[in-house]
């Protein structure tokens, strides 16, 4: 394992949750593998853990879930690779890294698109929601109805204090691998570097970058405040993740066992959502006692620099008109 990764599972305090079904035979007459990038502790992996035992005792134990976080299959582009394959059944990841392959799926990402989590739910749970499991589909992929929440994106550093636009210029910021982010970040003259979570914490820990952004969530639970100074409050995207299937293998299960896997995924998905607003309100306290120190920022000055850098036409054009007024149905115009 390279160290960079040994790294990233020193820092989860749990075991890695397949060992609880691993190490013996398995009597289920259908197991699916399903990876993601989030910590043990993260919501995603608990309601998952309930979502596998609910499927095993619906289905008379037919069916067996076996539960990948952490990255413990690859990075996330490796393990879209393994998804598309078929070396794995199933997947979550996020719309905007999903997006090398269904370009559509980075529309969530839009810069300041949503204000709140209702506008980001009607949109999501409804057409264009749709629409993208749509453009998944086409791709010989699966999406589940309901997405999962990662959450709006804020900005860390460990240099300087973020708190205008102008102070991301030159800045060294990792970002997911996405045409998005990296678009986004050179729209505010950043100079953004695209690194697999799996590589996040070494990344920073070693300066090949100043700062990233991700939700509290992830910075409280991948201990990136260890190796961070400070957060602003940007809140300049909403990022969520897709449960996604591989559709030959999704195809090969029988449609009962389709329906309950269906239905108990998208369940887990809505309380890990409800888990995910309650730590939002107590997870900020506990990083200020880690000692990140937070920043409140103007967003609409950060809006502004974005349209001045023709980021907002850009992609309008990439998205086209079809799916760019879905979205502004969803969220008012964006131009
Ligand atoms: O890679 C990230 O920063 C993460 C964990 O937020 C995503 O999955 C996009």
């Amino acid at each position: 394992m390279p160290i960079s990764r040994r790294l990233v599972l020193a820092g989860s305090a749990s075991l890695p949750l397949f060992a609880t079904s691993g190490g013996r035979a398995s009597a289920a007459e259908f197991t699916f593998k399903l990876a993601n990038n989030t910590p043990v502790a993260h919501p995603m992996n608990v309601r998952l853990q309930e979502a596998v035992e609910r499927i095993k005792q619906q289905t008379g134990g037919r069916m067996e879930l076996q539960v990948f976080p952490n990255n413990q299959l690859g990075s996330d582009t490796d393990t879209l690779s393994q998804l598309r394959s078929g070396a794995l059944e199933m997947f979550i990841l996020s719309g905007l890294i999903l997006s090398t392959l269904v370009p559509q799926a980075a529309i969530n990402g839009v810069g300041f698109a949503f204000k709140d989590y209702p506008e980001v739910w009607r949109a999501m749970d409804g057409k264009l929601g749709a629409y993208v499991r749509g453009e998944i589909d086409k791709r010989g992929l699966v999406g589940m109805e309901k997405m999962w929440d990662n959450g709006f994106r804020q900005i860390t550093s460990s240099t300087r204090e973020i708190r205008t636009p102008e102070d991301l210029k030159g800045f060294k910021v990792r970002v997911p691998v996405s045409p998005m982010w990296t678009s986004m970040f050179q729209a505010f003259g950043a100079s953004p570097i695209s690194i697999n979570f799996s590589e996040l914490y070494s990344a920073l820990q070693t300066k090949i970058a100043e700062g990233q952004e991700n939700p509290l969530t992830l910075i409280e639970l991948s201990k990136l405040y260890e190796v961070q100074k400070f957060v602003s409050m940007t809140s300049h995207m909403w990022d969520g993740y897709w449960l996604l299937a591989n559709k030959r293998a999704w195809q090969g299960l029988p449609k009962d066992l389709q329906e309950i896997v269906a239905r108990e995924l998208n369940r887990a998905a809505e309380d890990e959502r409800a888990d995910l607003a309650k730590l939002n309100d107590s997870v900020a306290g506990e990083l200020k006692s880690q000692g990140l120190t937070f920043i409140e920022v103007d967003r609409p000055k950060f809006r502004d620099a974005l349209k001045k850098a023709g980021y907002y036409a850009t992609w309008k054009e990439k998205f086209g008109p079809q799916a760019w007024s879905i979205l502004e149905g969803d969220v008012g115009p964006l131009t």
